[in-house]
């Protein structure tokens, strides 16, 4: 008898429509339009001894985006280095190319996804100019982008598609056979191709103001994302798979690794499963040196694989997300049925951090602190505050959080947020005497009177002899509240003073641990254990919600020589070296501002 488990697939639903943007080399561009000479040379994007990103120019001579300063120069000597240390042009940037797409939403449906990826739901603008089409014209047709104003649009040949498709057959058939399959009314083509001119608009409105991007154009968010990396830079593909091998066999070709939403430790569980039939335990798996070559259609047709075989294999750990081996099942079937989320007018928290070499003086703990706060700051004054007709606070943090990590030697093999540990204090409310107050001064008052004591509890005076090592800060304004009775909404200054005073009598301080601290409790620790598989306390995994383990990195973007010194981020799930590290937990710190 054949106990092999029956492979149902599950519904894929086709009736949305969604656009994935992503910005090409973000902050490389950023750095280009601020000095017009860069855009022509090779040029790679410096944090500390690496680089953040490149641009295609450096790419294409070999330099790759977290390489090593020095490794990049060897490859590239012609590379041209430009320090990106200061975040805030790259935030700002950011800030404004995210309402330049959201105000192409009819439903609001624009969720952010790291600095510069943006996925908008554009299910009823596309229906709505569906409806418009006339088979007579198609050459000759027009894409209203208002409901209400008609003059509001543009002249497109709907007898097309815009970009790239992808379709069953080659590449180079691919439009041809995607329109076809238009002007033989298959509904979802048509859908598609219109949506593809939008995206090219938008695209090309981005441009206007300065960058290029790349597009992905599909029914869900995890196929768009996939199929808007086929063709990049300056470009976009729209996945016409218009029946379900269409797209069982566009996800089949992809790593596992590849797909958002299967994480490091779901592809070794399955790796290790498919190989060899074995359920490997993970307290024993060295996840920074693991290959993943393993692709998706690999685990789909494998025999023993099924729903509840990848329940089994993959639920029931703990910590682990619940109903993850169905998510999965379904993921390897190209089903995502997530929605693009609203858009938020206030991120949920805003944090800023650095890394050290090893602090252990109080004045360059005081400088650094100050450092931090001015940031902050000056953050929380662009996100929260609302200039016109005057100042006025549209959110406030009810929460500091002070986090500190010492400093670790690669040597030493520890995870990134090893001993990450936290201490949390009401917000005082002399901060919302800024614009009014300058930074500077409040900046001073909250390092004296609320940061440092919350170090020294962290960091009693008495260790330091022992040396503190610092090798982390972060500072965090987090519990962002909008108004004094707690919901949303336009709040004024006085409430949210009131507020304050009433919350500085009433909150106790409360404490979290990182993740060898042991004690876990308290709302950070729960906000992780939803978000992250492992449990890891740490903040901000819902800046990736839904893509918490979302993985468009994969090793071979760091190079073949960095592979022995591998870590796993424990936010998102992709590998990179050691060195890394210190860019990428900023890149995290900065998502959280939303
Ligand atoms: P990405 O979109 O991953 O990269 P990119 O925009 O530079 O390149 P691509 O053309 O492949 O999309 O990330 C956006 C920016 O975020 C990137 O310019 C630099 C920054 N970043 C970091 O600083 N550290 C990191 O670990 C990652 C992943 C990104
Ligand atoms: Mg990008």
């Amino acid at each position: 008898m054949d106990h092999r488990p029956e492979k149902k697939a599950p519904r894929r639903n086709d009736y949305r429509v969604i656009l994935h943007f992503d910005i090409d080399c973000f902050y490389a561009q950023a750095c280009a339009n601020q000095q017009p000479a860069l855009k022509t040379v090779p040029l790679g994007i410096k944090q500390k001894s690496i680089l953040a990103t490149c641009n295609y120019a450096a790419r294409r001579r070999g330099v790759k985006k977290l390489m090593l300063i020095a490794e990049a120069r060897k490859v590239c000597p012609e590379l041209v280095i430009v320090e990106g240390e200061d975040l805030t042009p790259f935030r700002d940037v950011s800030k404004r190319l995210y309402a330049l797409l959201r105000s192409y939403s009819w439903s609001g449906k624009t969720e952010r996804l790291g600095l510069d990826e943006v996925f908008l739901d554009v299910t009823d603008v596309v229906a709505y100019n569906v409806e418009l089409l006339n088979r007579n014209t198609l050459a000759r047709s027009y894409f209203c982008l208002s409901r209400t104003d008609p003059e509001q649009g543009f002249e497109y040949d709907a007898s097309a598609f815009a970009g790239c498709v992808v379709y069953r057959c080659g590449p180079e058939d691919a439009a041809q056979a995607a329109a076809a399959a238009v002007l033989d009314s298959n509904p979802l083509a048509i859908r598609l191709l219109v949506a593809s001119h939008l995206a090219n608009y938008i695209r090309l409105k981005i441009e206007q103001d300065g960058f290029t991007s790349s597009c992905g154009i599909a029914t869900s968010k995890l196929l768009a994302k996939l199929v808007g990396d086929k063709n990049k830079p300056r470009n976009q593909t729209a996945l016409a798979a218009l029946h379900d091998d269409h797209v069982l066999s566009f996800m089949d070709g992809h790593r596992l690794r590849k797909v958002p939403g299967i994480g490091a430790k779901t592809t070794h569980i399955l790796e290790a499963f498919v190989t060899s039939g074995e359920v490997p335990d993970l307290a024993d798996v060295d996840l920074h040196t693991m290959e993943c070559s393993l692709t998706v259609g690999e685990v789909r047709t494998h025999a023993d694989i099924s729903a509840p075989t990848l329940q089994n294999l993959l639920g029931g750990r703990p910590g682990s997300e619940k109903g993850l081996g169905t998510k999965v099942w379904a993921l390897l079937h190209g089903v995502d049925d997530t929605e693009v989320k609203p858009a938020r007018d206030v991120p949920t928290q805003i944090s800023i951090e650095d890394t050290y070499r090893g602090l252990n003086e109080v004045s360059e703990v005081t400088r650094e602190l100050f450092l931090l706060s001015l940031s902050l700051l000056r953050r929380m004054l662009v996100d929260l505050v609302e200039d016109s007709p005057k100042p006025t606070w549209l959110a406030y943090p009810k929460t500091i959080r002070l986090t500190t990590r010492p400093k670790t030697s690669a040597a030493e093999g520890r995870p990134y947020n090893w001993s990450r540990s936290s201490r949390s204090a009401p917000m005082p409310g002399f901060v919302l005497n800024a614009p009014a107050v300058p930074a500077d001064e409040i900046a001073d008052r909250l390092v004296a009177e609320t940061l440092l004591p919350l170090f020294y509890k962290l960091h009693p005076p008495r260790q330091q002899a022992r040396g503190w090592n610092i090798g982390l800060l972060n500072v965090c304004a987090t519990n962002l509240t909008g108004g004094a009775d707690g919901k949303s909404g336009v709040a004024n200054n006085k409430n949210i003073a009131t507020m304050f005073r009433r919350q500085e009598d009433v909150l106790r301080e409360f404490t979290e641990y990182g993740s060898d601290g042991g004690e876990g409790g308290g709302w950070e620790v729960a906000a992780a254990a939803s978000g992250q598989p492992d449990g890891t306390a740490e903040e901000g995994s819902g800046a990736l919600a839904g893509f918490s383990d979302d993985n468009t990195w994969d090793q071979d973007d760091y190079g073949s020589n960095y592979r022995e010194d591998m870590e796993q981020c424990p936010l998102c799930g992709r590998f990179m070296p050691r060195f890394a590290q210190s860019a990428h937990d900023r890149f995290h710190s900065m998502e959280q501002g939303g």
